[in-house]
């Protein structure tokens, strides 16, 4: 980087984080996108005058609420609401909602600027934007998440609507919370609509969703081990997590020929050496879908699994691995494990997991290394597909379906390639996929003029 791009990245993270003061993860999203794409922006002046970049990293609008609501004891509960409408440029706003304990304004932040990115990436016209609440639904009974829902999307309703925002499921929201959350809002509005996504299949969900993130995530990773001739055939694979993505993950590598050996929760992670099998993948979707319960139970059911508490996969021999949980779940010395034990891809399902440090040493070791906004994007983009199929009140074959999804992780994977590829031809996905999301939004906002 020269001096003069240099000194516009500095200046312009010192500026960021003076304004957003408290708010780690969403310096540290932004920081990664402003380093690649400052080049770009000094080179040409005009997207520096007209101050794209400060633009897109301002939020839109940002929506804060109380959701106030009672526990089956009859006890009162207040908890914090939030949607950031983060970027309309290329679409209406669209992402996820989160529901889990450690949900703040940074998370949303955060999680709303990578959706404007990846959102751009999936060739779709859908804007950025996150939202969710602190709310956390461990432990809690069908009937208290219904009447926090119902709370929630009270307020929510009015800020959303099927060409305004239109939200979906991300951690801790799944077809249950989805549900709750669109009847409630069908009833406000008295509208049929396709506000959300994620819906059921008998009332406007499109097939194929539920699965589209970690089917999406192993389209992506062929793609790029087949660029070293390599595939996921008799590859040990490590993941994390063990909700949608996860498991939808571990499903589609198994079925690709790989042996994927670790699942994880937030308390542990299972290590099964013999590999997961359709019988082992069927009980934890039903350990985890429908009993809710934890993935240490694994080991007790399988013996040929070990299960290790307060302890994260990475330190397991692999070829390839699909962090499926969290942000900054792989930390350096996690990454350097990951290296040592042979890691040479690392396929990102989840938003975030690896922290810069992490993302150095991937890099710094060539790896075939590819961030959550271009290989966990078939989510977001089924849920485009799902508002397509809801506008032309149509309904598309699981085939149709995942045709189109396998094309638009072509599609990203080949927008990578074009800004990512460097000289020595070792391709840098980061780049990648930061300068085409951003050359995407940033021709919208200049040709929409100072909005
Ligand atoms: P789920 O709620 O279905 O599953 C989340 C999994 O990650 C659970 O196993 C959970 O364990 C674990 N987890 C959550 N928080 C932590 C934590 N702080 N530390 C360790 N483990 C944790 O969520 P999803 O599978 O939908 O989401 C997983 C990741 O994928 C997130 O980063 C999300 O943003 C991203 N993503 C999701 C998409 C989607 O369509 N759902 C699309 C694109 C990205 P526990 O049960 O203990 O909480
Ligand atoms: O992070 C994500 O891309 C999601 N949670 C999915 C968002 C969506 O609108 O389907």
């Amino acid at each position: 980087m020269d001096k003069f791009t240099q000194k516009y990245v500095d200046g312009f993270m010192s500026d960021l984080i003076a304004r957003n003061p408290g708010e780690p993860e969403f310096h540290q999203a932004v920081r990664e996108v402003v380093e690649n794409v400052a080049p770009y922006i000094t080179a040409y002046p005009h997207l520096m005058d007209l101050k794209i970049m400060e633009r897109i990293a301002e939020p839109e609008r940002v929506i804060m609420f109380r959701v106030p609501w009672m526990d089956d004891r009859g006890v009162v509960q207040i908890n914090r609401g939030y949607r950031v409408q983060m970027n309309s440029a290329i679409g209406p706003y669209k992402g996820g909602i989160r529901f889990h304990a450690s949900v703040n304004l940074s998370i949303m932040k955060f999680l709303a600027f990578e959706q404007t990115f990846k959102n751009a990436l999936t060739t779709l016209p859908m804007g950025g934007a996150k939202g969710g609440s602190d709310f956390n639904p461990r432990g809690k009974s069908d009937a208290e998440v219904m009447r926090f829902c119902q709370s929630f999307m009270t307020e929510l309703q009015r800020h959303i609507g099927q060409d305004t925002d239109v939200p979906a499921g991300d951690i801790g929201v799944g077809g249950r919370e989805i549900g709750y959350l669109f009847g409630q809002y069908k009833r406000l509005r008295d509208e049929f609509t396709g506000t959300l996504t994620g819906k059921g299949l008998a009332w406007g969900g499109s097939l194929l969703r539920p699965e589209a993130t970690g089917y999406g995530l192993c389209y992506f990773a062929e793609q790029m081990l087949a660029t070293r001739g390599e595939s996921f055939k008799d590859k040990t694979v490590l993941v994390s997590g063990a909700g949608n993505v996860a498991q939808y993950a571990a499903k589609k590598a198994v079925s690709l020929g790989a042996k994927v050996v670790t699942m994880s929760d937030s308390d542990g992670f299972i290590h099964d050496p013999e590999g997961l099998n359709e019988e082992k993948l069927a009980y934890i979707f039903e350990l985890k879908n429908i009993r809710r319960g934890r993935i240490s139970e694994y080991a007790s059911r399988f013996p040929s699994a070990k299960y290790y508490p307060g302890e994260r996969p990475w330190r397991i021999p692999c070829d390839i691995a699909l962090p499926c949980a969290t942000q900054n779940e792989i930390e350096k010395a996690d990454a350097e494990k990951l290296v040592a034990g042979g890691c040479f891809c690392v396929a990102e399902g989840a938003n975030m997991p690896s922290t810069p440090e992490a993302i150095a040493i991937f890099l710094g070791n060539k790896l075939l290394y590819s961030p959550g906004k271009a290989s966990n994007a078939g989510g977001v983009a089924t849920s485009g597909l799902e508002m397509s199929q809801n506008s032309m009140r149509r309904k598309w074959t699981a085939e149709e379906v995942d045709e189109q999804l396998r094309r638009i992780m072509s599609d990203i994977h080949a927008a990578c390639l074009k800004y990512g590829t460097c000289e020595d031809g070792y391709v840098n996905y980061v780049k990648g996929a930061n300068i085409a999301g951003f050359i995407k939004v940033a021709g919208a906002m200049v040709d929409q003029g100072l909005v």
